[in-house]
């Protein structure tokens, strides 16, 4: 259960780091299975491309970047399809969101040793907008990520300010403008975390992380889970809208 004190930190915040919220043997259980689905089905890219890069890496680095990311690894293993009902990350975002959550993802970020790709400057909300700010991004860390690993860093209070424009297209990932939004000119707050540990987001947070640059991996899996009640905006109606609910029974909403 969390307290009082941290969900009020998450709503003024924007995030919550919640430590040792599995247990050694699950982390373990579910990073063998990990590292056992890198190695049959993972691919390895430079990660997110896009202009950004420029501003982020030099010219060398811009090309040599590693990255391994993989959605669904429930589709492989059945431990990571359990895992959508572990009663501590459940109850986590019954708490911090709403009594009714919805499944929306699960998807592998893995930095691997050098050098390890970071994530520009931006918000989750553009990659898969809502109606609404009850959307939460767990990023459960499978392994020990101290900063020089590239561990995720945030801008405290930044969701409250809703959704941004980014620069989007096919030749990019979403990112805001490095113009503005470069951890030259914004104040980020560093979030080393331990395997175990899960850092809860909000999808409007502005957030990046740096290369790792260790001789280790840095594995972490985001979840996202939405408020039952949210749909995506261009939706029509009358079409259902269903996943996964992982906590919670959804209503039937009232005819408009
Ligand atoms: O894992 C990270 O360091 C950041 C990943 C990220 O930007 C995201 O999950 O949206």
């Amino acid at each position: 259960m969390l307290t009082q004190e941290q969900i009020q930190a998450y709503q003024d915040e924007g995030y919550l780091k919640v430590e040792g919220l599995f247990s050694p043997e699950e982390t373990e259980e579910l990073g063998s299975e990990m590292i056992r689905i890198i190695n049959e089905w993972g691919q390895e890219t430079i990660g997110w491309h896009g202009p950004w890069r420029e501003r982020y890496l030099n010219k060398e680095e811009q090309q040599s970047t590693k990255a391994v990311f993989l959605h669904n690894p429930h589709f492989y293993s059945s431990a990571w399809g359990r895992v959508l009902f572990h009663e501590g990350l459940t109850r986590c975002v019954q708490q911090l969101v709403a009594p009714c959550m919805q499944w929306h993802h699960t998807v592998l970020h893995a930095k691997p040793p050098t050098l390890g790709t970071p994530f520009p400057m931006h918000q989750d909300h553009p990659f898969y907008p809502h109606d609404g700010p009850g959307f939460i991004d767990c990023l459960l860390h499978l392994d020990d990520t101290p900063i020089e690993s590239g561990c995720l860093q945030v801008v405290p209070g930044s969701h409250l300010g809703g959704p941004l424009e980014h620069i989007t297209g096919a030749h990019t990932a979403p990112h805001l403008p490095t113009d503005k939004y470069h951890p030259d000119f914004i104040e980020t707050v560093l979030v080393p975390a331990k395997a175990g540990d899960m850092i809860f987001f909000s999808y409007n947070m502005i957030h990046w992380s740096d290369c790792n640059r260790t001789g280790d991996w840095r594995k972490s899996v985001r979840f996202g889970f939405h408020d039952a009640r949210l749909r995506p905006p261009n939706k029509k109606p009358e079409d259902p809208y269903n996943n996964i609910v992982v906590a919670g029974f959804k209503d039937k909403p009232e005819a408009a």
